[in-house]
């Protein structure tokens, strides 16, 4: 099959979701052709089956906004018509596809017919899709597409919940390739000679205000005064300031690092014992994955999918978003047991592997199959 494939190119989840996707499709024997506005990070190869296409964005003065939904279709037809392109796989509703169903139009007039699947990821739903400025144009942008699919069961309530959906919304949940995170756990064996370990702590985001940033920094603060222990902070964004001050005023930076935005997040992870996300909102919590992937326990927000892969008692803990008291509560008790600790970490691993590329591509190849046969 010949895919194009419309993402963010940044380190949030649906971007590195789409990439992963796309990279095995292309392994599996599929020409897929990446289309954004940079090239997206976790895209390290290219070659006869992987392509990237960059949307350019012409700066014009009278425009206060420059129209990225049109350069972006219009690539799409040029790009779909050159290669001879079989379907549209767009993640983020906003305004990916928004901008898939001009193209479709547009190729249609042309007597092309390629479907667009639509899959929604979470802020595109819960928070910057319903705003009043956008809902309309998301709304039909969903109902228009040929088939849509989603991250979680809790992001296909909200979607029901907030639209007004004629569509069926199928859910193909996030995933991770299991054999990446196994190869890196035995080279971790090898590295991790100190006998003296302090317990190390990760949390991995994008730092925008919906991570809760805040309270990452406050449970931690409450374990160190328990347990000698280390904080991890993984990623770029707006309230990395903020925490970094935080962490000045509770006298704890000598116990925190802030490693900034990594392609690599499993060389850390593996050393890690603890994960923490207190997401406010979280469709379905991709770094949490990622971290059991990496026997790591998980003690987590109980917000959107989040208890869907954090089995309460058993991968981790979850709590209300704001509950720092038994966050910290859980963190300590687990950490202060090794036994416990090595329980939650083997169940988080064995959860994780259900979640593995290998069973997860598949179904979104049945689905492009069946996108394909609609338009027959
Ligand atoms: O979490 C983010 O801020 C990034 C965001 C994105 O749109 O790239 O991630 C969303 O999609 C991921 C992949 O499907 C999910 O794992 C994340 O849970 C979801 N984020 C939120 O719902 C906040």
């Amino acid at each position: 099959m010949k895919i194009a494939i419309v993402c963010y190119p940044t380190f949030g989840g649906s971007g590195v979701l789409a990439t992963e996707l796309g990279m095995s499709l292309s392994e599996h024997g599929h020409e897929v052709h990446f289309i954004a506005y940079e090239l997206p990070v976790r895209l390290n190869k290219l070659n006869e089956k992987l392509f990237f296409h960059k949307v350019n964005v012409p700066d014009y003065p009278l425009f206060n906004f420059q129209p990225y939904e049109l350069a972006l279709s219009t690539k799409l037809v040029e790009v779909i018509k050159l290669h001879s392109i079989e379907l549209m796989h767009v993640h983020y509703a906003i305004p990916h596809a928004y901008a898939a169903y001009m193209a479709k139009k547009m190729l249609e007039d042309q007597g092309i017919h390629v479907p667009i699947v639509t899959t929604l990821h979470g802020t595109d739903i819960t928070l910057v899709g319903n705003h009043p400025f956008y809902k309309t144009a998301v709304n039909f942008s969903i109902n228009k597409s040929d088939i849509v699919t989603c991250v979680s069961a809790s992001l296909k309530r909200d979607t029901l919940e907030k639209f007004d959906i004629n569509n069926e919304i199928e859910l193909v949940p996030n995933f991770i390739d299991i054999s990446k995170y196994i190869l890196q756990q035995k080279r971790c064996i090898v590295e991790n000679t100190e006998s003296n370990k302090v317990p190390i702590i990760t949390h991995v985001s994008n730092f925008r205000p919906v991570k809760n940033i805040k309270n990452v920094v406050l449970v931690f603060n409450n374990i160190q005064k328990e347990i000698p222990s280390k904080l991890l902070m993984i990623g770029e964004g707006p309230e990395k300031e903020m925490a970094e001050q935080l962490c000045k005023e509770l006298s704890i930076e000598n116990k925190v690092e802030f490693l900034g935005n990594s392609n690599q997040v499993e060389k850390n992870l593996c050393h890690s014992d603890l994960f923490l996300l207190p997401s406010n909102t979280e469709s379905f919590g991709l770094a949490a994955l990622e971290a059991m992937a990496s026997k790591v326990a998980v003690i987590s927000s109980d917000a959107g999918g989040l208890s869907e892969i954090n089995i309460h008692g058993e991968t981790g803990y979850l709590t209300k978003p704001d509950d720092i008291e038994l966050m910290s509560k859980y963190a300590t008790s687990i950490l202060k047991d090794s036994s416990l600790l090595e329980k939650f970490k083997n169940k988080a691993f064995k959860m994780a592997k259900a979640f593995d590329i290998n069973n997860i591509v598949p179904i979104y190849e049945k689905i492009y199959k069946r996108a394909l046969n609609k338009l027959k």
